[in-house]
């Protein structure tokens, strides 16, 4: 199948700084190209507030039809999510595919599914996201025949009848009960033998399977993409003077994760929150790394789990001068400046982990 030519159109609230609306839209790129995507062109437009029936004027409309055609582009992504009706509206007026945010993230997350949990949990979101957005969309769908933001987990065509979507749902939805409470008995078991558990948390592509390889010798995938990894993984952390400490690697957060999917990705987050404590990995070469710290802390907001004992890693410190290192170590003094990649100062970062797990154990 061809690579997907994808338009891209950032539609913003008037008076947003344009350095903010650049980094949302570079990141829309990143997301793009995740998904097997190739940016053919962008356009930015400000807007007061959305229309119920459109989003955006006609005369914006008219202006990404013009120059999605003249790019030859088959699809246009929105930064923003569109409501079912919007979508086939805009679909129908400009006469290609159209995939919001929130469908192209499940798409990404599509590709990436591999365990049997990490496949029920993006067929749920899809069948859920799809269900609403059926009505109409049939004919663009089947005539793509594949491509962004119409997979279906490891490739299996989408479902489009209504009624065995329900059905569907309500399957997914039972097996994915049992499959949690089968993960919290294995959970409990590792308690048992007295291994404590760390998540790694942080932004989609900060470092944190790079660091967790780094730690424990270990070949998880890493790409400089985004979502590269989707499924749980854990490692042993071999530290003197103890069981051994779990890393639990897992899926990366992002700005604005769509709350449908936290929903439905409820399995892969019983790691983080049944962890014993937390390491929070910052790409601190990445321009937004402020907004990304943000995002984290209120994904992590969003799971209950803030209060946990935590430990912040400042990475990619190979990638920074001087000063750079220094703003990093003023913008958040507790955090541990290292290079995953470089395996640089592992041993601080290792020390301040078995400082948290002492304190986390006396106080349990
Ligand atoms: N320069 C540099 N690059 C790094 C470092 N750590 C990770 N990277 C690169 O950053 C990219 C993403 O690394 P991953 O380990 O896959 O990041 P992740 O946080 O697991 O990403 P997701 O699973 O996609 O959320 C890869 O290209 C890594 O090689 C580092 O310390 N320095
Ligand atoms: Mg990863």
């Amino acid at each position: 199948m061809a690579r997907d030519k994808a338009f891209l159109a950032g539609i913003f609230r008037k008076g947003i700084e344009r350095g903010h609306s650049e980094k949302i839209l570079e990141e829309l790129s990143e997301l793009t190209r995740s998904a097997g995507g190739m940016v053919a062109g962008t356009l930015t437009a400000h807007i007061e507030r959305p229309t119920s029936n459109l989003f955006i004027t006609r005369g914006k409309l008219e202006e990404i039809r013009s120059k999605t055609t003249a790019v030859k582009a088959n699809l246009v992504i929105f930064n923003v999510d569109l409501s079912p009706v919007q979508a086939r509206n805009i679909e129908a007026a400009l006469g290609v595919r159209v995939v919001d945010r929130t469908g192209l993230i499940i798409d990404i997350f599509a590709r990436r599914a591999q365990s049997r949990a990490g496949r029920l949990q993006v067929e749920l979101a899809q069948l859920n996201y799809l269900l609403p957005r059926l009505v109409g969309r049939g004919v663009i769908m089947s005539r793509t025949g594949g491509g962004i933001g119409t997979r279906g987990p490891g490739e299996q065509k989408l479902e489009v009848d209504r009624r065995k979507i329900r059905e569907r749902i309500g399957r997914v939805q039972k097996e994915l009960v049992k499959l949690r409470s089968h993960q919290r008995l294995l959970r409990k078991q590792r308690k048992r033998k007295a291994f404590s558990v760390a998540a790694i948390v942080g932004y989609t592509n900060a470092g944190k399977s790079t660091l967790v390889n780094a730690l424990t010798q270990s070949r998880i995938f890493v790409e400089d993409k985004l979502f590269a990894t989707l499924d749980p993984t854990t490692r042993i952390l071999e530290v003197p003077g103890s069981h051994g400490i779990l890393l639990t690697d897992t899926v990366g957060f992002l700005v604005d994760l769509p709350h449908s999917l936290i929903e439905a990705f409820q399995a892969t987050l019983d790691e983080v929150i049944e962890a014993d404590c937390l390491i929070h990995v910052l790409d601190v070469s990445n321009a937004a790394y402020q907004d990304q710290h943000r995002a984290v802390l209120r994904v992590l907001e969003e799971l209950g789990v803030h209060g946990k004992p935590s430990v912040l890693v400042l990475n990619k410190v190979d990638r920074l001068d001087e000063l750079q290192m220094e703003r990093a170590s003023n913008a958040f003094p507790e955090g541990i400046l290292i290079s995953a990649k470089e395996r640089l100062h592992l041993d601080r970062l290792i020390q301040a982990v078995q400082r948290m797990m002492t304190q986390e154990v006396n106080i349990r």
